[in-house]
C-alpha cells in the first residue's frame, strides 16, 4: 500500500502542516483563539485532510506520533499568539493509548504556553468505550488547567447523559444545525436547546460552520457567544495568523 509507505515516511519528511480557523467573540467581532486543523502535505497528491488519513494512521499505530507532533506545533504557535486560545482536536485512540496527560503536560511545559489558553477537542466516541478510565484523563488534564471541548455536539447519541457525567468546558455546536438555521425551523429549536443546556450547566458555546451573516445574527440573537466559520475565516496556515494579529494592533 502506497499509501501506508508514505503516512510513515511523513513526519520524519515534514509533510504535516497545521491550519489555523479564526474563533471569534460573535457579539465584537473580535478573534478570542484558533482551532489546530492537521494537514499533509503529500508531494504528489498535494494536500490531503484528516478525514482521509487520520483512519488509516490509527490503523498502522503512528496516531501517537503525529498526535504528539500536533500537540507541540499547536503550542508552540500558540505560544506567541498573545491572549488567544488553541484547540486541538484529539482521537478516540490518541485518548484510550494511554499516557496523554503526559504528552499535554509535556507540550505546555516546552512551549510556555499557560494552560487556560488551550483547549482539547473531543468527539462524544471518545466517551463510547472507556468511559471511567477516559473520564479520569480527562479530569487530569482538566486539573491542568486545560480546557476540555465537546466537538460535534449534537450528532452522536447518549451526549446528554455525558454531560452529567463529565463536566465539559465548552460544547460545539455541530454545523449541520448550523447549516440549517433560517431554513429548517427544526435547527432554531434544536439551537435554542444546546444554548439552554450550555446556560444552564455554565458551559461556554461555539457555533460551527457559520457560513452566512443571517446565521450569526441568528446566533448572536440566541446568546452564543462564540463561532467560527468561513464567514469568519477559513483554516490558514500560522504565517496568516501572525499577520492577521499584526494588524490587529
Ligand atoms: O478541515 P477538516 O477537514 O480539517 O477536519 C476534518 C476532521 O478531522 C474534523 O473532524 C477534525 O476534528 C479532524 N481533525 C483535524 N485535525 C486533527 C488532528 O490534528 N487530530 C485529530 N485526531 N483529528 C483532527
Ligand atoms: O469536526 P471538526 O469540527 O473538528 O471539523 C472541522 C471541519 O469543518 C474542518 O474540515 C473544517 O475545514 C470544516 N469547516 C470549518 N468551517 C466551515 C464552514 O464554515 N463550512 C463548512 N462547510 N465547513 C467548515
Ligand atoms: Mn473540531
Ligand atoms: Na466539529
Amino acid at each position: 500500500r502506497a499509501m501506508e509507505t508514505d503516512l510513515r515516511q511523513a513526519l520524519a519528511r515534514g509533510e504535516f502542516e497545521l491550519y489555523y480557523q479564526p474563533q471569534v467573540n460573535l457579539s465584537t467581532g473580535a478573534l478570542t483563539g484558533v482551532e489546530a486543523l492537521l494537514r499533509w502535505n503529500h508531494p504528489e497528491r498535494g494536500f490531503v485532510t484528516p478525514d482521509n488519513f487520520i483512519p488509516l494512521a490509527e490503523e498502522i499505530g503512528l496516531l501517537p506520533q503525529i498526535g504528539a507532533w500536533v500537540l507541540r506545533e499547536a503550542c508552540a504557535n500558540a505560544q506567541r499568539w498573545k491572549d488567544m486560545t488553541i484547540a486541538v482536536n484529539v482521537s478516540a485512540h490518541q485518548i484510550h493509548a494511554g499516557g496523554f496527560e503526559t504528552l499535554v503536560a509535556r507540550a505546555l511545559a516546552e512551549s510556555g504556553l499557560p494552560a487556560s489558553r488551550l483547549e482539547i477537542e473531543i468527539t462524544e466516541g471518545v466517551l463510547l468505550t472507556q468511559t471511567e478510565a477516559t473520564i479520569g484523563t480527562l479530569e487530569q488534564i482538566r486539573a491542568l488547567g486545560v480546557s476540555i471541548a465537546m466537538d460535534d455536539f449534537g450528532t452522536g447519541y447518549s451526549s446528554l447523559g455525558y454531560l452529567q457525567r463529565f463536566r465539559f468546558d465548552k460544547l460545539k455546536i455541530d454545523r449541520s444545525f448550523i447549516a440549517s438555521l433560517g431554513t429548517d425551523p427544526s435547527a432554531s429549536a434544536i439551537v435554542d436547546a444546546v444554548l439552554g443546556i450550555t446556560r444552564a450547566l455554565g458551559v461556554r458555546a461555539n457555533a460551527e460552520g457559520v457560513e452566512t451573516e443571517e446565521q450569526a445574527r441568528m446566533l448572536c440573537e440566541r446568546g452564543c457567544n462564540e463561532a467560527q466559520g468561513w464567514l469568519f475565516g477559513r483554516p490558514v496556515p500560522a504565517s496568516q495568523i501572525d499577520t492577521l494579529l499584526a494588524d490587529r494592533i
